[in-house]
């Protein structure tokens, strides 16, 4: 498909640097009232949504969230227990009721966009005590919806809420990714110009097992993202998978140098992961745009449209949920109102911090404002920024049968 080729033309009208796109997976919450501080709302939001503690008659069932919270990035096995108010252990309190059928799907409300996850549900030792496999792909607000059957029969639905922290520093993480992305065998005198055949594999953690099967989000089962090592070039594609669950597609490096390498992929029954790897073009020139970052919010220019990023937040807070909105101009100053959707969304923004290895995604609002907005030429988009540091940001919008990038760079303090 030409999408690369469309984010490649996009990115030399830019004389520079850098583009583009999102997809997938993300981040939201409620709107945010502009006239409260973000430390407010945040505050007001988190009591609002956090509900681990679930009475249904006399049971109760109790999410056992570890006192230092619960971190997006890792897998974890939290437990929850389920007990009869009117009887007590002497030990334990209430007594844990045993043989309890559960079942789970976890969401994300404020992100309908969002694969759910079908979370593993098994029993532990003790009488009452039930484990639940959890992994989050980011920071934010996440509901557990349990559909417990009781030893009588009796059906007990509960609804967690919790909130989720943004990822911990690798050396820092307690539980490990459940999935990585292999490059299969890419030629080690990969040279720019050429085209290379990707091959991709994204691999169980755990069993090491090739994983194909996967759910379609955003019209895809697979969104790749590829930026160059500084971030000033960057794709979009969506490659095809063999039975054997190995993906594949054609791609030209523009330049010698490491290229970061993201899959954006939802396992069957499993949140969205982004999974990040890296190649290397051995061969070739060295790349011809401007390789360091430089904040700008724009105007930028591709094709006949001029895009400006205008964040809500004046000061964009860190560990956040925070709007991003991009204004689509013609060059006589009029709102473009003739893009099209494209992968079952207004737009598409991915953000990835200086140094490859954080990105954020982000994800189109879907709230009746944001509709309206966009009717004005206005995009709005939900972004987290987990750490502070300097952020390429591209935003990707169908455009008169083009696919049209625009680069931004943000400071985060
Ligand atoms: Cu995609």
């Amino acid at each position: 498909m030409n999408l690369t080729i469309a984010a490649i033309s996009a990115v030399s009208a830019l004389g520079a640097s850098l583009i583009v796109s999102a997809c997938s997976a993300t981040i939201a919450e409620a709107p945010r009232p502009s006239d409260a501080t973000s430390a407010q709302h945040q505050h007001e939001s988190m009591q609002e949504t956090v509900v681990t503690k679930i009475k249904h008659g006399k049971y109760e069932v109790e999410l056992l969230v570890p006192e230092e919270g619960i971190f997006a990035g890792e897998e974890m096995d939290l437990e929850f227990r389920v007990t009869d108010s009117t009887q007590k252990d002497p030990v334990e309190g209430n007594l844990g009721i045993a043989n309890v059928e559960a079942k789970g799907v976890v969401t994300m409300p404020a992100m309908p966009g969002m694969p759910s996850q079908i979370p593993d549900i098994h029993r532990e030792g003790i009488p009452g005590y039930y484990g639940i496999v959890l992994y989050f792909p980011h920071g934010g607000g996440y509901q557990i919806d349990l559909q417990l059957t009781l030893p009588d029969g009796e059906k007990f639905p509960a609804v967690f809420k919790v909130e989720v922290q943004d990822e911990r520093p690798a050396d820092m993480a307690m539980g490990k990714k459940p999935y990585a992305l292999s490059i299969v065998d890419f030629p080690k005198n990969a040279k720019a110009g050429e085209s290379i055949n990707l091959k991709l594999q994204v691999k169980d953690t755990k069993t090491g097992k090739v994983q194909s099967d996967f759910q379609i989000v955003h019209e895809m089962k697979f969104h790749l993202l590829i930026a160059s090592e500084d971030l000033g070039w960057f794709v979009h594609e969506h490659p095809k998978m063999a039975n054997d669950g190995t993906w594949s597609i054609p791609l030209t490096f523009p330049a010698s140098g490491k290229y970061f390498v993201y899959g954006d992929v939802a396992p069957a029954g499993k949140s969205s992961q982004l999974l990040i790897s890296e190649v290397n073009v051995a061969n070739g020139p060295k790349p011809n745009w401007n390789t360091s970052l430089v904040p700008t919010l724009g105007p930028t220019s591709v094709h006949g449209i001029v895009a400006t990023l205008n964040p809500l937040d004046k000061e964009i807070p860190i560990g956040k949920n925070t709007v991003l909105e991009v204004q689509l101009r013609s060059p006589d100053g009029k709102p473009v109102l003739d893009t099209v959707p494209w992968l079952g969304a207004a737009g598409h923004m991915m953000i990835i911090h200086e140094g490859g290895q954080t990105v954020v995604h982000s994800h189109p609002k879907e709230d009746p404002e944001t509709v309206a907005m966009a009717k004005q030429g206005n995009f709005r988009f939900m972004g987290r920024f987990p750490k502070p540091g300097l952020y390429k940001a591209y935003a990707q919008f169908s455009h008169q049968g083009e696919i049209k990038t625009f680069g931004f760079v943000l400071d985060i303090k």
